[in-house]
């Protein structure tokens, strides 16, 4: 299938609002004409750094100035990172992804440390992704050397409702730091968030700037406000499963080869709803009792849920030309 950069809002619209059936169905189609639809990514997060951080994004139970339950604590020795991704790994995770509580990385020990975590993760055979906050291209060069995959920087929603949301950063900085990440070869990770008050012209406006640019994201996670209590954020109505379903589905439809991950909001979730994801095209998802900071369902019940639906794990690094690492045998 011809991959597309031109979308326009128009033909990104028509697809968002098709009868939901419709829509599930197309986007199946284009999944199975694509994918694996059986095959679905296992990843794992670490907060590594947690708390304390500059920024006001709305949403985030991590920025400093809003008054949370959330502990914070500095970065993680090298060795206890290290220890939870060969947990990860020995549970069927095949990509580890840190993050922290940064607005940007900054040249000093600490981010030393972090490309020391990264070298460690990729020699143990599995995909490594971080998120740390804005980057530059040298700073993303320095990832690359050190065995760093994929790099997480979501454009959480659309240019227009972006400064509803967060006012110490800039679109614009979200979109160079995934110039940053591109130009160094690492693999693009982006996506939003839905349930932010946001309209749907303002899901529309995201999925076509994603799916417009000179490249698609490799993988694309699509969250659901985790409403977190002492956050701007933290009466927002939950959002319903078919405005998750519709997004994933558009960005299966538009963005046919990228990794589409049912990311947070699942612990809100039964099986039948992840089902009609997976259906939708959703392919990849975070396993593991906890995400950054919150919660996320139990590993023993997503195990059970792979076995129900019959979904098998995605072998590490199958993007690449040839597999380089064997698959552990874990018991998803
Ligand atoms: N500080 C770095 C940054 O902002 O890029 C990395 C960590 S930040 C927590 C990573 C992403 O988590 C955010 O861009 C946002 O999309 C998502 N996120 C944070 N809090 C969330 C919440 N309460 N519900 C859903 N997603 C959330
Ligand atoms: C993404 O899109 N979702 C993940 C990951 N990338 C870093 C983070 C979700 C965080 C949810 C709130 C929390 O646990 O703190
Ligand atoms: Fe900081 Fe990232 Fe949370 Fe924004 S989303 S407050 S940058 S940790």
């Amino acid at each position: 299938m011809e991959v597309r950069n031109d979308w326009t809002r128009q033909e990104i619209e028509e697809i968002y609002n098709s009868p939901i059936l419709d829509l599930i169905y197309k986007a199946g189609t284009v999944h199975r004409d694509n994918n694996d639809a059986q095959e679905v990514q296992v990843c794992t997060l670490l907060s590594v750094k947690t708390g304390g951080c500059p920024e006001d994004c709305a949403y985030c139970p991590q920025a400093a100035r809003y008054h949370t339950d959330v502990e914070v604590h500095k970065l993680l020795p090298t060795e206890e990172v290290l220890d939870k991704a060969k947990e990860a790994k020995d549970s069927g995770s095949t990509r580890f992804c840190m993050g922290a509580a940064w607005r940007e990385v900054r040249d000093n020990k600490d981010f030393d440390r972090v490309l020391d975590m990264v070298k460690g993760v990729n020699e143990m055979g599995m995909e490594v992704c971080c998120t740390l906050g804005m980057l530059t291209e040298q700073q993303a060069l320095k990832l690359k050397e050190a065995g760093l995959y994929a790099y997480n920087h979501n454009l959480d929603t659309s240019e227009e409702h972006y400064e509803e949301i967060i006012s110490t950063r800039t679109y614009d900085d979200r979109l160079d730091t995934l110039e940053n990440v591109r130009s160094a070869k690492i693999s693009v990770c982006s996506g939003g968030i839905i349930g932010l008050g946001e309209s749907e012209g303002d899901r529309i406006g995201m999925l076509h700037t994603l799916s417009t640019l000179p490249e698609h994201p490799e993988s694309v996670p699509v969250n659901a406000l985790v409403p977190v209590e002492g956050t701007p954020l933290e009466e927002q109505p939950r959002v319903s499963v078919w405005e998750m379903i519709r997004m994933i589905a558009t960005a299966r439809i538009i963005m046919p080869m990228a990794m589409v991950r049912l990311s947070a909001g699942r612990v809100r979730m039964n099986m039948e709803e992840q089902a009609l994801c997976f259906m939708a095209g959703a392919n990849s998802i975070f396993a593991g009792d906890k995400l950054l900071t919150t919660p996320n369902p139990d590993t023993v019940e997503d195990k059970e849920m792979f076995q129900t639906l019959n979904l098998k794990p995605r072998q590490a690094f199958k993007g690449e030309a040839s597999v380089k690492f064997e698959q552990i045998p874990g018991a998803f």
